[in-house]
């Protein structure tokens, strides 16, 4: 069984990576520089010339791009080359402002694949095994990017999309479906399907999943896979980026290898924009190096990570990300502390409760409020007022030891959160009604 699907790029000694990456780097600052008039006039503004970058260490003279930047180039101000060379496009799923939208030529498609079918071999996958894809598919990037590795990698590839449970579940039995990828909290919501239809986590075929698109915990990872009886991987991407695949995990479960023969990373100070020494924790920054229709140069994620350079024992030479610790925007800040929505996970799956919630924020009386919805297991509810009550302010004690502040805890029957297909919506801030700036 191959342990890697291009080895001699994701074993390449680091010093060697490095000239790779310099030599592309120097290219695709140039063909930016002259293929889009949007970036060249942010070079210009801060008076750097694509002479002026010679390598990695002259990244950062280079102008940080946000997602603003593409709102307002939208919808083809950062397209580097003739539409008539780009055969697809895919979009963020946005809910404010204008979407985002990313081009690909048939090279930008192939390197992307790559990348999939990296992520497919970290997991064990080889051509013989059938990939059950529910991503959704469409402008999302999920299903066609797994799509597209699968193919490569030469899996039977389950073009199933997201929804429809019932018939992923059929599916799956029936193909004997033995790698899923899709979002972790739609992963969480199939394996409550199968138990309910009375399987066993050891009567499905599945040996593994790739999981990424939205922020889960490592409380959450031990609960699919206990749950489905398999080993679950983390996989990163965005779509700006190209989509899932720009970092995937190995065996080692230690965070994910960045596809550095492709994307430089560097973290930054989110408040400063200064590059942080590595090690430090910060907000991703990406830089493509071979792209042909959408190369982004310093593009800002807002996504909150650790890297690391330390050795893996999976031979992978690439740099490795920790998961997301949320994103800079999906921070909350209640009664002044900073909250995460995967803290509250961690607490409430350490409290054996299924990964089913939902925050509520709002503001009353100029005082924020922190509202948890906590869906109770069949087996544990209880019609006894006296007995919810306890168990509630049992968590809401755990939930404020973790935050430092109290949120109110709402235990509610059992199915009556809506579950998710795709990427699940966990936050509701109703202070945005308030016209506050959150
Ligand atoms: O979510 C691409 C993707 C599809 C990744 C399938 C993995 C699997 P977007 O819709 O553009 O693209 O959203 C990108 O999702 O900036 C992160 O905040 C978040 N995200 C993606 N993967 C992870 C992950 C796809 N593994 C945004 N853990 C990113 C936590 C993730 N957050």
């Amino acid at each position: 069984m191959n342990k890697y699907f291009q080895k001699e790029m994701e074993t390449m000694p680091v010093e060697q990576i490095k000239t790779l990456q310099e030599e592309k780097l120097v290219k695709q600052v140039k063909y930016v520089y002259d293929n889009v008039e949007y970036y060249r006039n942010l070079m210009d503004k801060k008076g750097v010339k694509p002479e002026d970058i010679k390598g990695l260490d002259d990244l950062h003279k280079l102008p940080l791009l946000c997602k603003d930047d593409l709102r307002e180039a939208y919808p083809t101000g950062l397209l580097a080359t003739d539409m008539k060379n780009c055969v697809r496009i895919h979009s963020t799923s946005g809910t404010t402002g204008k979407r985002v939208v990313a081009f690909y030529t048939q090279h930008d498609v192939d390197l992307w694949d790559d990348c999939c079918a990296r992520a497919l071999v970290a997991a064990g996958a080889t051509d013989e095994d059938v990939c059950h894809v529910a991503y959704g598919y469409g402008l999302f990037t999920g299903g066609f990017g797994l799509n597209g590795g699968s193919h490569k990698l030469g899996c039977l590839t389950l073009p199933m999309s997201s929804g429809n449970t019932d018939r992923q579940i059929q599916f799956m039995m029936d193909l004997k479906s033995t790698i899923i990828c899709c979002t972790p909290s739609y992963a969480a919501y199939i394996a409550e399907v199968l138990k309910e239809k009375g399987y066993k986590p050891e009567d499905n075929h599945l040996k593994a999943g790739i999981f990424g698109a939205e922020a889960w915990t490592e409380e959450m990872r031990r609960d699919i896979e206990k749950n489905l009886g398999i080993k679950a991987y983390d996989i990163y991407g965005l779509t700006e980026i190209s989509g899932p695949g720009v970092a995937f995990e190995c065996e080692e479960q230690k965070g994910m290898h960045i596809n550095e023969d492709h994307f430089v990373v560097e973290v930054i100070d989110p408040d400063t924009g200064e590059v942080l020494p590595e090690g430090s924790k910060g907000e991703l920054v990406f830089t493509s190096l071979d792209k042909e229709a959408f190369p982004l140069l310093r593009y800002r994620t807002r996504d909150i990570c650790v890297l690391s350079r330390e050795k893996c024992s999976c031979g992978r030479t690439f740099i490795r990300m920790t998961k997301p610790m949320g994103r800079s925007d999906d921070m909350m800040i209640i009664k002044g502390v900073n909250v995460f929505p995967s803290q509250i996970e961690a607490v409430l799956l350490n409290e054996n409760y299924a990964p089913n919630y939902q925050i509520v924020v709002d503001r009353v009386n100029n005082s924020d409020t922190l509202d948890v919805y906590v869906e109770m297991k069949e087996s544990d509810f209880s019609d006894k007022v006296k007995d919810m009550t306890k168990k509630e302010k049992h968590l809401q004690s755990a939930i404020k030891t973790m935050l430092g502040i109290s949120p109110k805890v709402h235990l509610v029957a059992p199915k009556s959160i809506q579950r998710s297909e795709g990427k699940a919506v966990r936050v509701i801030d109703k202070r945005k009604r308030l016209g506050i700036n959150i």
